[in-house]
């Protein structure tokens, strides 16, 4: 009860909150990201076996971002954190042509998910800075975007080095 309290006054209050999980594959820059919204500062990353968490606050809502390790052999425990999620972002590494197809279905995938369907998608095309990258059109055809359905989805160019793109995706 004094939860349910506390989540109506801080609504009335117009500070929100939304939990939002960071998903994609394996060397995508997902972690990268998290630690470049929350600090504003590139960290040196090790493929995450588990889990990061961490809250962004930006623009009065205060995000809950979970960062998911990324390798095939974690990818099954992913589920474990779609209950109650508001929003998925989702991260391509745009210069991986060579597993953007694996990098489409397990995005198609996640959208079947019944826990996620009413979850907004955020796409990061990121690694915009290597040669051969991807653009956000291309990324948008190798992914098939057209075929969402009945979904609210967004896809933005993005440098997690750079720091570019990023807070964009969040104002959307
Ligand atoms: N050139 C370039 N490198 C990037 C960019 N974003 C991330 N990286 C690098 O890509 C590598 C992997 O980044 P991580 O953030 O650890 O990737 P991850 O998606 O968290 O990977 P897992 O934890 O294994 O799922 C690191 O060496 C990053 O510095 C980018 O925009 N451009
Ligand atoms: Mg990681």
């Amino acid at each position: 009860m004094g939860l349910l309290f506390s989540r109506m006054f801080s609504s009335l209050l117009g500070n929100q909150e939304a939990r939002i999980l960071v998903l994609g594959l394996d060397n995508a820059g997902k972690t990268t990201i998290l630690y470049r919204l929350q600090m504003g500062e590139v960290v040196s990353t090790i493929p995450t076996i588990g889990f990061n968490v961490e809250t962004v606050q930006y623009n009065n809502i205060k995000f809950q971002v979970w960062d998911l390790g990324g390798q095939t052999s974690i990818r099954p425990y992913w589920r474990c954190y779609f209950p109650n999620t508001q929003a998925v972002i989702y991260v391509v590494d745009s210069s991986d042509t060579e597993r953007i197809g694996i990098a489409k279905e397990e995005f198609h995938s996640i959208l079947e998910e019944e826990e996620l369907k009413g979850a907004v998608v955020l796409i990061f095309a990121n690694k915009q800075d290597l040669p051969g990258a991807l653009d956000d059109a291309a990324v948008t055809e190798a992914l098939e975007l057209h075929k969402i359905k009945s979904r609210q989805w967004a896809i933005f160019k993005a440098c997690a080095t750079k720091g570019e793109g990023l807070f964009e995706g969040l104002d959307w």
